[in-house]
């Protein structure tokens, strides 16, 4: 058995959140654990698709993907999120609305320079020319978590061994 929890990525665009996440769902179905991902595409293209990218709409975007996380976990599913949510308070409100054991906070620390160096989609280089504004880690804030259950530097290890940090602390914890 396992019981249900949120693990709550966070961090820069490029960063590997979502690539983590998809591993960390494959890794869970082969031990035979359904688990859901919400990313951009499954939430920025429909139940968020009237938000942006200002501080008020980052808020937004992060207000709902709690309150569907918690859904998700009321109805018995490990759910997996990768979103910048670049605001500590935002993170916070969710924390406290799932409760203290649900809520798995895990930082991808990837360094800019490298999420920059990756940048899969031009978009550091568009905000570098000033061509996007209100780019996080550019001209937009990331606050970093101050006790994140889980740190991932992606620039210091394999994937595979991300995926391996994360499976071992679930395990710790009793959620696997
Ligand atoms: C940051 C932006 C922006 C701005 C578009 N700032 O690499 P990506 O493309 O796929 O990840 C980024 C994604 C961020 O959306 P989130 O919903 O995760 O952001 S937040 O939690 O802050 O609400 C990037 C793209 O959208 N993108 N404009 N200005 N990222």
């Amino acid at each position: 058995g396992h019981r249900s929890a949120v693990l709550w990525f966070t961090g820069l665009s490029g960063s590997g959140k979502s690539t983590i996440a998809n591993e960390v769902e494959k890794r869970l179905y082969e031990t035979g654990i359904s688990s859901y991902v919400l990313d951009g595409d499954n939430i920025r293209f429909g139940l968020n698709s009237n938000l942006g990218f200002s501080a008020t709409d980052r808020q937004e975007n992060i207000r709902r993907i709690g309150e569907v996380a918690k859904l998700f976990v009321d109805a018995g599913t490990i759910t997996l999120t990768a979103f910048i949510s670049p605001y500590r308070v935002d993170r916070d409100q969710v924390r406290a609305l799932l409760g203290p054991t649900e809520f798995i906070e895990i930082f991808v620390d990837t360094p800019i320079e490298v999420c920059e160096g990756r940048d899969v989609k031009q978009l550091y280089a568009k905000a570098r020319r000033g061509e996007i504004t209100g780019f996080t880690g550019i001209d937009a804030p990331y606050e970093a978590p101050v006790e994140p259950e889980i740190t991932i530097d992606t620039s210091k290890q394999p994937l595979t061994q991300s995926v391996d940090q994360i499976m071992a602390y679930l395990s710790e914890q009793g959620v696997i």
